[in-house]
């Protein structure tokens, strides 16, 4: 299967980013708490080196708790600011301010001692596509200023949006990158929705979503489909069509359709609370 994504918007917000990188006091990055590593942009510790950072798991509610935690460890580790965030229904937003304050107090100590008072922080707000950039701004600014949508690439270009005297947010376009070093990252990154759907089979991913589920969560599709145990996931596929009554002209299994639901009922969290990578 084919994954690589990088449409002429995407080459046109990095050059955008790079362009206000200079404005910036602190980078703002976030990941899927689902798949941390394959949903960091390697091109953002480029566009950061020299700026405050903060790490958020994004979409929490969507991941397992415990491994939430042990995420959060991993990046603190690696001396990042980090939090675990629900930008949806505002779990762990509370803190923001006060972690962007904390992360940004070397800047601001050097503008007091300057003389300057009570410049804003500006911080940049990057990821993936998808991640959920644009719901968090609303959710920190508590009203909808930035458009959301559950599929990759609503925003399209920078908005600038004033939080309050302290703090001043740009929302920029989910960017991927150019070349998917390793193919399972692209696989990540089209199951939790970041890749266009129309590049991807949906049936092949639902397939390959099968095959990693199966070690990480024995057992979950046939508990919530009612189907049997089955090596193949073609077959898996046949029985939540079947199950599911997906089915075709002349009672046909409609197993793509199966695929989409199966997509649908992952990305929406109607599987549980799932982790696809491991901190260990
Ligand atoms: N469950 C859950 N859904 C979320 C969360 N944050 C965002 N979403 C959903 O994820 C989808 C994408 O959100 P956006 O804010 O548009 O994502 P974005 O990163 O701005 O996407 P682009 O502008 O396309 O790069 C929307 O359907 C949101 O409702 C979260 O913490 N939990
Ligand atoms: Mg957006």
């Amino acid at each position: 299967m084919h994954f690589q994504w990088y449409p002429g918007h995407m080459t046109k917000a990095k050059r955008m980013m790079q362009e206000n990188i200079k404005l910036i006091d602190l980078i703002i990055e976030l990941l899927d708490a689902r798949v941390p590593l394959s949903s960091r942009n390697p091109d953002i510790d480029e566009l950061g080196k020299n700026k405050a950072r903060l790490i958020l798991l994004n979409k929490a509610d969507l991941a397992e708790d415990k491994q939430n935690d042990a995420w959060m460890e991993y990046f603190k580790k690696k001396g990042f600011a980090v939090v675990k965030v629900n930008s949806k229904k505002g779990g762990g937003i509370k803190s923001i301010q006060g972690v962007i304050q904390e992360a940004c107090k070397e800047k601001i100590e050097r503008d007091r001692k300057r003389g300057i008072l009570n410049r804003p922080v500006r911080a940049m707000v990057v990821g993936i596509p998808n991640v959920g950039k644009s719901t968090f701004i609303n959710s920190l600014a508590g009203k909808a200023c930035a458009k959301t949508g559950n599929k990759p690439g609503v925003t399209k270009g920078k908005q600038w949006i004033r939080l309050n005297k302290n703090v001043e947010l740009l929302d920029t376009p989910g960017i991927l990158w150019p070349k998917f070093e390793d193919q399972t990252v692209g696989l990540h990154l089209a199951f939790i929705g970041s890749i266009k759907d129309e590049i991807l089979n949906t049936e092949e991913l639902a397939a390959e979503l099968i095959r990693l589920l199966e070690p990480y969560y024995p057992g979950i599709l046939q508990e919530k489909y009612g189907i049997e145990e089955t090596e193949d996931p073609y077959k898996c596929l046949a029985q939540i069509a079947e199950s599911r009554h997906c089915l075709l002209r002349g009672n046909e299994l409609d197993t793509e359709k199966a695929a989409i639901l199966l997509m649908d009922d992952f990305r929406n969290g109607r599987l549980g609370r799932l982790t696809l990578e491991r901190a260990e």
